[in-house]
């Protein structure tokens, strides 16, 4: 029986927008089985991020969509390695504005960049948002 190949990556994916979906749907697109570990908001702190939404929000969104397979915390910056020896990770996948930043995975999987969606943000929608409170 042919081995899924299993796709992880990571992110804080708050207000989740089409920059997001579209790199879940490549990163799925590269293998069977896709993990998400989503930053806490422990983490968020740490990263020097305010999310909208707390994990358990996020949480939520993600593993009730059709493309990803399993949800996980991502609590600190060195738990890569350990997640991707731990769930048999065949490719690990980042937007390109990571790019070279997790190239120490290489021995332990396949490292792929995907080029970051442009126009959208989550900051650009808090902008809109702010926007139409003043119409
Ligand atoms: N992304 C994208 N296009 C956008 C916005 C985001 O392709 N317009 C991608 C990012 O490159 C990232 C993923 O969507 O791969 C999640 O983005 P964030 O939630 O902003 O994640 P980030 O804060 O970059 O956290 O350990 C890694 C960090 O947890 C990544």
């Amino acid at each position: 029986m042919k081995k899924v190949t299993k796709v992880l990556t990571y992110g804080t994916f708050d207000v989740l927008h089409r920059g997001h979906i579209r790199l879940l749907q490549r990163a799925k697109a590269l293998g069977g089985h896709l993990t998400v570990a989503i930053s806490t908001d422990d983490f968020n702190l740490i990263k020097g991020k305010k999310s909208v939404f707390p994990y358990a929000e996020r949480k939520l969104i993600l593993e009730n969509m059709r493309l990803v397979d399993k949800v996980i915390p991502e609590k600190h910056w060195d738990q890569k390695i350990s997640d991707v020896k731990k769930y048999k990770i065949d490719i690990f996948v980042m937007g390109d504005d990571w790019r070279g930043k997790f190239d120490f995975l290489k021995p332990y999987c396949k490292v792929v960049y995907l080029k970051r969606t442009t126009g959208i943000s989550t900051t650009q929608i808090k902008r809109r948002m702010a926007a139409i409170k003043q119409l």
